[in-house]
């Protein structure tokens, strides 16, 4: 069956396609501001103000529309995307087009907060953020001269962050990490980095809109909505490419897919092998490109002699005239095929071998630097505004990584957590954090040990718009204004052009007392008497600045919202050239000498992971389309579009079970953790009956998140079997296993 362009954003969006071109009146959305019978206002009426979307990484620039209310007083009415934006192409996801509920939350944090009473338990008073401000300062100088200002830490996630990464360097520490590295991308930028000389990024280069076959390993784009790869995607299919699918689970991807391959779970490595082997032996590879780029053609070769798919079926389940004839549609789509590197790679623990296996085939079939393959990115650098020098701090997130970890290439997040606990000799100590924009006891596995590690800190500050589970533990929290109402640094990611696009607030002024993050690093910054490290008063001058040095304004940025200059180097390898990778051998290493020379496996190799053990399921979790993790599960209009997650399980196990569609069920995991929360069961031949798959994100249990709380099951709870990636320190989170309980267990949920 032909799939059209129509059917796949449809199916994308899950019914709400609606949504990504207008404010639906069908679905009851009525502005925050706007009575029930008033008129929906007109866009000749509308003021429009640039902004980037803050809902999910993909950071598309759009528009923010605001109208006059019967007051006169101006009002957010809309946001759709910018025509001229490479992100987002004009449109919006739908989680993009509902970011407007983020601002008309009602359970938004508004006011700064000073906890009264003990950890874990919320008993918080309002303060003057004169008051939050002080505090912050004079606890992180306390702890500075106690234990040195590399004792003070920053998780950090978004736009918010290098606000604060800026405030910690001037302060004089460089104990700073995201989640969103090791417990996201790390596998595959380290994995490409060893291969081609340079990682991924975001927006990965993926050239999907000119290939001719895309391959999705475990790679849920139609869940995962990044706009414009699911708009790409769905071109590539009118224009006839094949898309194939290696998923345990029947994701929207696959149900497009001419191939889908159900692969079981832990085995892709197999899968990839076996691919090359049959590359190899059949001279499918591109022997031109092979020969003038790649370094160890011969190694790899020998290396995949034996892992042939008869080899590989014993482990994948998947066919070996299956494997073959995958193996020559991607061959005879070469150089326009594109493997696709994936996103959220911290998988197994062997995840960075995944991902170089992924480049790998990638290499042999000619398509990175090439049309419909792999692009060569490019982003436009804005100089910084002018400081003082940071001082070099004693110790960083380098010197407690790396002895391990050689090859991290960002601060690992679950490393600083692992120095913040109270068993820790280290003369080198976490004593307090920053956590801003990030909800790390959901988003680091094994939360006990995060919030034992939060409990052993001296000061946990948290910067937030929502009242987060991760709220729940701060000592302070900052209520920042929401990306509608505030100025950040200029978006500078990398395109097919290079580019800069503008978010400036739509409003006058912020709800409540909440503030933008620049104005807050600032303050506190003043407050530890930094003054030299913020030598402007607000971020415009900042902005207007960095705008004149590459030939704009403030003023144009917010007429034209998004600029794109001319690309200064190649989008593809001209035909022929010669050219040269940022490896050790200067070629594509087939064989990697950055790996060996660290002592790693300089080729692939294949584990066995454990498969799940009787009675139980392995956990899989994903994303749903209409939210981002836990950040939009209480926006009034996303949360109206879905509540809470559902757990997908196999019709045999469900008979097994006796448990019917809808039913409620808890989970235990290996460890014995119970969720807090029940979660619907919905029954579908989609998952394979060794697994059950959880969207990630739900099951909140913060109660000031009256949306939210208690909707669903949280897989947080249930990840406390880590398999660390030995490269970079990745924490792989898909080697849990779950059974059912069908009663309410005997819980106390906090
Ligand atoms: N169990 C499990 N863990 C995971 C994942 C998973 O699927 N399952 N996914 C992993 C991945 S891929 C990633 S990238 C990480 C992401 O993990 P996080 O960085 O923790 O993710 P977010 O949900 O983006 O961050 C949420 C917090 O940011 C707040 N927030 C939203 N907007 C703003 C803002 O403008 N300003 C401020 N100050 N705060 C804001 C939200 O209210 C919320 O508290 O999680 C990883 N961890
Ligand atoms: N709507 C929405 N979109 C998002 C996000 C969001 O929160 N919401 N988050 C964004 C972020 S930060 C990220 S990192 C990306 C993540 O998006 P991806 O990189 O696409 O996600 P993954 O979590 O790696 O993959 C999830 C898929 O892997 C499959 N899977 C599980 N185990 C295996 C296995 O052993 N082998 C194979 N081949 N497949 C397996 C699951 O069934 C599922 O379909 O999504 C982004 N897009
Ligand atoms: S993909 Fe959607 S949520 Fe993410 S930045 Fe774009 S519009 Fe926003
Ligand atoms: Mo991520």
């Amino acid at each position: 069956m032909k799939t059209t362009r129509r059917d796949f954003i449809k199916i994308t969006s899950m019914g709400v396609g609606g949504l990504a071109l207008s404010m639906s009146p069908v679905l009851g959305w009525v502005p925050g501001f706007l009575e029930d019978d008033e008129q929906i206002p007109d866009d000749s009426k509308a003021q429009r103000y640039p902004t980037v979307c803050e809902v999910c990484f993909w950071k598309c620039a759009g528009w923010i529309y605001t109208v006059k209310d019967k007051e006169g007083k101006e009002k957010i009415w809309k946001i759709v995307g910018n025509e001229n934006d490479q992100h987002s192409r004009g449109r919006l996801c739908p989680r993009g087009t509902g970011g407007i509920g983020m601002y008309y939350d009602k359970d938004r944090l508004l006011n700064p907060l000073i906890r009264v009473g003990k950890p874990g338990k919320q008993t918080f008073k309002e303060v003057s953020w004169e008051e939050a401000l002080s505090f912050i300062a004079d606890k992180m100088k306390e702890i500075g001269n106690k234990y040195g200002k590399e004792s003070m830490a920053l998780f950090h996630h978004g736009t918010t962050g290098p606000h604060f990464e800026h405030l910690f360097k001037a302060f004089g520490s460089d104990s700073i990490a995201e989640p969103a590295i090791a417990q996201c991308l790390v596998p595959r930028e380290v994995g490409f980095k060893a291969t081609f000389g340079k990682g991924v990024s975001s927006p990965e280069p993926t050239d999907i809109r000119n290939t001719r076959c895309l391959v999705l390993i475990g790679n849920h784009l139609g869940e995962n909505m990044h706009n414009g790869h699911v708009q790409e995607m769905s071109e590539a299919i009118d224009n006839g490419a094949t898309i194939i699918t290696v998923d345990p689970r029947f994701s929207t991807a696959a149900s497009k897919s001419k191939f889908w391959l159900p692969i079981k779970p832990a085995t892709d490595i197999a899968l990839l092998l076996a691919w090359m082997n049959v590359i190899i032996k059949e001279k499918l590879y591109d022997k031109q490109y092979v020969e003038k780029y790649t370094y160890g053609f011969d190694l790899l070769k020998s290396h995949v002699k034996n892992f042939t798919p008869e080899w590989a079926y014993t482990k994948t389940g998947i066919k070996p005239d299956i494997i073959r004839e995958t193996a020559y549609t991607m061959a005879g789509a070469a150089p326009a095929v594109i493997i696709h590197p994936g996103r959220h790679t911290v998988w197994y623990g062997d995840d960075t071998q995944r991902s170089r296996a992924i480049a790998i085939l990638n290499a042999l079939l000619g398509s990175y630097g090439r049309k419909g393959g792999i692009y060569f990115p490019e982003k436009k650098r804005l100089p910084k505004f002018p400081h003082a020098e940071y001082e070099e701090p004693k110790w960083t997130w380098k010197t407690i990584t790396r002895n391990k970890y050689k090859l991290a290439p960002l601060g690992v997040t679950n490393v600083l957590i692992d120095y913040a606990l109270p068993e820790n000799k280290s003369d080198k100590k976490i004593k307090g954090c920053f956590i801003t924009a990030t909800n790390i006891v959901k988003s680091i596995p094994d939360q006990k040990k995060t919030i034992r590690a939060l409990d052993n800190m001296e000061l946990v500050v948290v910067v937030d718009t929502m009242p987060t589970e991760i709220t729940g533990y701060a000592d302070v929290v900052l209520p920042e204004a929401v990306y509608l109402e505030r100025y950040d640094y200029a978006r500078t990611n990398q395109h097919r052009k290079p580019n800069i696009a503008l978010r400036m607030p739509a409003v006058d002024k912020p709800a409540g007392n909440s503030k933008p993050g620049w104005w807050i690093a600032r303050e506190i910054g003043l407050k530890l008497g930094l003054e030299e490290y913020f030598p402007w008063k607000n971020i415009e001058e900042v902005l207007d600045w960095q705008f004149k040095k590459v030939g704009t304004s403030l003023e144009e940025m917010k007429k034209i919202g998004v600029k794109e200059f001319e690309k200064e180097d190649y989008l593809y390898i001209p035909d022929g050239a010669d050219w040269e990778f940022n490896t050790p051998s200067g070629k594509i290493e087939l064989f990697s000498n950055l790996l060996a020379a660290e002592g790693y496996d300089g080729l692939p190799k294949f584990t066995e992971h454990k498969q799940n053990p009787q009675g139980f399921y392995r956990l899989i979790y994903g994303r749903v389309p209409m939210h981002t993790f836990g950040r939009t599960v209480n926006n009034p209009y996303l949360n109206d579009l879905r509540s809470e997650n559902h757990l997908w399980v196999n019709p045999k196990v469900a008979e097994d079970w006796g448990i019917e569609n809808e039913q409620e069920v808890w989970l235990e995991n290996q460890d014995g953790i119970i969720t807090d929360f029940p979660v619907k069961v919905r029954i579908t031949q989609r998952i394979n009956t060794d697994a059950v798959y959880l969207p990630h994100g739900f099951g909140g249990d913060n109660k000031k998140m009256t949306r939210a709380f208690g909707k669903g099951a949280s897989d947080s709870e249930l990840i406390t079997n880590i398999k660390i990636d030995k490269e970079t320190g990745a924490t792989g989170m898909r080697e849990n296993f779950v059974t059912f309980l069908l009663e309410k267990p005997d819980k106390e949920t906090t």
